[in-house]
């Protein structure tokens, strides 16, 4: 079949959307790879005849199932869980699970789509996956949440395995749930293995996991920098979220050189001008992990600094920022003042955190702008390494891991640069990150023909 025989951007467009109904998430983040895939695919007729971002854009499966769970007052509630196993052309899928109460098909589906080229450009063998429910763990009782997630692994666990699906954390998913979830698997089916990643130190759980994707997401901006001459020194950095990835990312452009002036979560932002210290990044990760806390609580703590209820933090003049919370929290408008305000570098710490119109404000602006699926891949490739590591069952040593998280940002930053680099002075991240991540997945598909 002649490439031209083949629909156009907009009529697969039509399609998806049409096949998704009210999957606005799901749709976006097709829309903004497929840009990219289209241009990329108009002399390769194999991956037009064999279908290859039709299949990609369709999961392999979706798994949906309840979960019961009993609270405090012994009422019965009942939650829904999901499990998206996108692609595993590469590896066996690999992906977080969320727990918000915002968490539906939609979103668990863009989470899983995104996740198969982010995994495919960290250069190690993992599908996409990623799995939640909408349980909401604010105001829950220690108790209650080990009860839910017991209850979510009690039907999760047919569906993953070591070989074959490994989830590990994200939005409401930390050190604590992975623990009560491996728990219930290793009860469950009396093995120990290394089915979740992000587990603890002490059962198999790897050095820097908790730090990986915060610090992967600053070597990310550092290496863009860099690749125009300059440094995080003295920088300013603008902050959203303060949950693992914002701390982590907040912990490190402080120890590059960088001053971080917010940090947010729903509620509102914090504006600290004297800078947000590793002291105060401290302070900030045992209140808001430790103690359940709100971010507001940081004014009465820190004389100087600011609370804006309510309100995201793009409107603060900064050198570089790093949307850290959730999809779709940076939207056109906060991109235009952000670049209008001096921004010079983007690095996304949460998965598609800008629409796709600040998508392109950064690209039409030409400011230095990385995607999640290339910046915050520190995280699932450090979970790629403790996959590693149990296989071998051993633990490999802190300043080995660091060093191969930094090799593993370089080599997604050069990735980007193959694919992305226009040759003229500018470096096209987002385009660069589809291509490479979709090349990787797409020749392993043909490989295997049409299944
Ligand atoms: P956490 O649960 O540790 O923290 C989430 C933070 O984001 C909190 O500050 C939370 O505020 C805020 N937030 C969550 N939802 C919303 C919302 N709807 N509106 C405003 N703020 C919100 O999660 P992580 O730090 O792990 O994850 C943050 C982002 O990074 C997500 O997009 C996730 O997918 C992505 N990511 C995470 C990785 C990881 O290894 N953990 C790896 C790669 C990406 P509040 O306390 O008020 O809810
Ligand atoms: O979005 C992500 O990459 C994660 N939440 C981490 C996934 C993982 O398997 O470590």
């Amino acid at each position: 079949m002649a490439v031209s025989d083949h629909v156009d951007l907009p009529t697969f467009m039509e399609g998806v959307k049409k096949r998704n109904p009210h999957q606005p998430e799901f749709c976006q983040a097709v829309q903004e790879v497929a840009e990219d895939i289209f241009d990329f695919m108009a002399d390769k007729v194999q991956y037009h005849e064999q279908q290859i971002l039709r299949r990609i854009a369709e999961p392999d499966r979706v798994v949906s199932f309840r979960v019961c769970w009993e609270d405090d007052n012994g009422n019965i509630r009942v939650q829904r869980g999901w499990r998206v196993q996108n692609n595993n052309a590469i590896g066996p899928y690999k992906g977080g699970i969320r727990f918000h109460p915002s968490v539906n098909e939609s979103v668990l589906k863009f989470l899983a789509f995104e996740q198969t080229f982010k995994n495919a450009l960290t250069g190690l063998p993992m599908g996409g996956g990623k799995g939640g429910s909408n349980f909401n763990p604010k105001g829950k009782s220690v108790r209650e949440i080990m009860r839910f997630c017991q209850s979510f692994m009690t039907e999760l666990y047919r569906h993953i395995g070591a070989d074959v699906d490994v989830p590990a954390g994200d939005i409401g998913v930390g050190g604590r749930e992975i623990g009560y979830m491996f728990g219930q698997y290793k009860r469950i089916t009396n093995q120990f293995t290394g089915v979740l990643t992000g587990k603890g130190l002490e059962w198999g759980g790897s050095l820097i996991r908790t730090e990986a994707t915060g610090y992967g997401a600053v070597y990310f901006l550092a290496n863009m920098l860099a690749h125009k001459g300059d440094d995080l020194v003295g920088k300013t950095a603008v902050i959203s979220g303060s949950g693992n990835v914002a701390t982590h990312a907040a912990e490190k452009i402080v120890q590059m050189g960088g001053k971080v002036l917010t940090l947010s979560d729903s509620g509102g932002f914090i504006h600290d001008p004297d800078g947000i210290s590793q002291d105060k990044i401290n302070w900030v990760k045992e209140h808001k992990t430790h103690r359940r806390g709100r971010i507001e609580e940081y004014v009465a703590e820190f004389k100087g600094a600011t609370f804006h209820e309510g309100k995201t933090p793009w409107g603060v003049p900064c050198d570089v920022a790093l949307p850290c919370a959730t999809q779709n929290e940076l939207l056109g408008d906060d991109a235009r003042l952000l670049v209008k305000n001096g921004c010079i570098a983007v690095s996304e710490g949460a998965n598609m955190p800008t629409d796709l119109d600040g998508v392109h404000v950064f690209k039409d602006a030409k400011i230095l702008y990385a995607p999640g699926k290339a910046s915050n891949a520190g995280g699932v490739a450090v979970s790629g390494l403790e996959m590693s590591q149990n296989s071998e069952r051993r633990a490999w040593k802190e300043d080995e891991l660091q060093q191969m998280l930094k090799d593993i940002m370089m080599g997604i930053h050069n990735s980007c640069l193959t694919y992305g680099d226009n040759g003229k002075g500018y470096v096209d991240y987002v385009k660069g990150a589809n291509i490479a991540g979709f090349k990787k997945v797409a020749d392993a598909m043909l490989a295997f023909g049409v299944v």
